[in-house]
């Protein structure tokens, strides 16, 4: 209800996609994220969310801009000057520039001047993955799964969430710990377990969409030559297998690292568990005027619990990081290689 008055107050997206986007319970699925956090911050990284699909639907895949990379480009630097000098006068009779005005005066409230830049700078490289999307958009063409896993990796708008899961909590991760490089891969795993299950739920809202739409079931399907069906597990099993080792190197931080990378790593569990059960339950997926066969629960094994690399190259380092055989907690001589 408060992201739907805020979403109000600044004109976020046209009359229509506003409409859609204030009864899709993005407020909830930011509550599931921080479920503990603070009350001010839970708001912020709701509206903060509606914002980002007033960008990533309104300009994007929606929009026009969606089709022109070069352009799409440009307004996004002048949004990114906006967040990162809210005073500049910029972009003045925009709405998404007013309302990222907001966010970032309550980022500099609820945050501190290191984590405000770090948002600005994950703004940076979520804009810059989807000008790369635009361009696929625009020629109508597919990227192979390695592509397409780098371009996910940004694009699912997961990494600019982060800050704000250290803001929920009030404190601030150092950068020995943050930018470890396992920490880093952690992250990184969070952001594919995410973005796969918002590929998998949102495969029927996409597809029966007109026009262009990227995910990788798709990519699957024309990269590989997969049937949808086989797409879908071949999704699934790759999800689980990065989920378990998801599992085994976060079991191993959690046993050495802070309270606050605790902290931290609890909630990215708390972010990919958010987003399948807003993914399962929000309208937005579920499409109830032509309802989509999403499942009600979840399995609580993994489909694929193998121990090998997915045979992606851009994340393949991932599975570098713990031996191969040691199991969650770890034996002794398996700590991960600082940065
Ligand atoms: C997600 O990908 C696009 C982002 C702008 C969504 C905003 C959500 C977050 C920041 C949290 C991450 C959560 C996810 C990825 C559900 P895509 O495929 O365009 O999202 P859609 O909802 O259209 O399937
Ligand atoms: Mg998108
Ligand atoms: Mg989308
Ligand atoms: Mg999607
Ligand atoms: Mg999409």
């Amino acid at each position: 209800m408060q992201t739907a008055a805020w979403a109000e107050t600044f004109r976020i997206g046209s009359d229509e996609l506003r409409g859609r986007l204030v009864a899709q319970t993005i407020g909830t699925f930011s509550a599931r994220i921080l479920p503990e956090g603070r009350e001010e911050v839970v708001s912020l990284l709701a509206d903060f969310i509606l914002w980002l699909f007033g960008v990533d639907d309104g300009h994007c895949e929606e929009g026009e801009l969606g089709h022109r990379p070069g352009d799409l480009a440009g307004e996004l630097h002048r949004l990114l000057r906006v967040a990162q000098n809210p005073e500049a006068p910029v972009l003045l009779d925009d709405p998404l520039a007013a309302g990222l005005r907001d966010l970032r005066l309550r980022v500099d409230r609820y945050g501190t001047a290191g984590q405000a830049a770090r948002w600005v700078d994950a703004l940076r490289e979520y804009f810059f993955s989807v000008v790369w999307e635009a361009s696929h958009r625009r020629d109508g063409t597919v990227p192979d799964l390695n592509d397409y896993t780098l371009m996910r990796l940004y694009d699912g708008a997961t990494s600019v969430v982060l800050p704000m899961l250290e803001m929920g909590y009030g404190f601030e991760l150092q950068p020995h710990e943050r930018d470890a490089t396992a920490v880093r891969a952690a992250t990184e795993m969070a952001s594919f377990i995410i973005t796969w299950d918002n590929d998998i739920l949102s495969h029927h809202k996409e597809s029966r969409a007109t026009g262009y739409y990227l995910n990788a079931l798709r990519v699957l399907e024309e990269h590989d030559g997969l049937s949808p069906e086989k797409a879908l597990e071949t999704a699934i099993s790759q999800r689980d297998r990065v989920m378990t080792l998801y599992m085994r190197l976060t079991g191993h931080l959690s046993e050495h690292g802070s309270p606050q990378l605790r902290q931290y790593l609890r909630s990215l569990g708390h972010f990919i568990r958010g987003a399948q059960d807003w993914g399962i339950t929000s309208v937005r997926y579920t499409t109830p005027e032509d309802p989509a066969d999403i499942p009600s629960f979840f399995r609580d094994t993994p489909v694929d619990a193998g121990h090998e690399p997915l045979g992606i190259p851009v994340v393949s380092w991932w599975w570098d990081l713990l031996p191969r055989s040691s199991r969650a907690g770890g034996a002794a001589g398996a700590a991960p290689q600082p940065a």
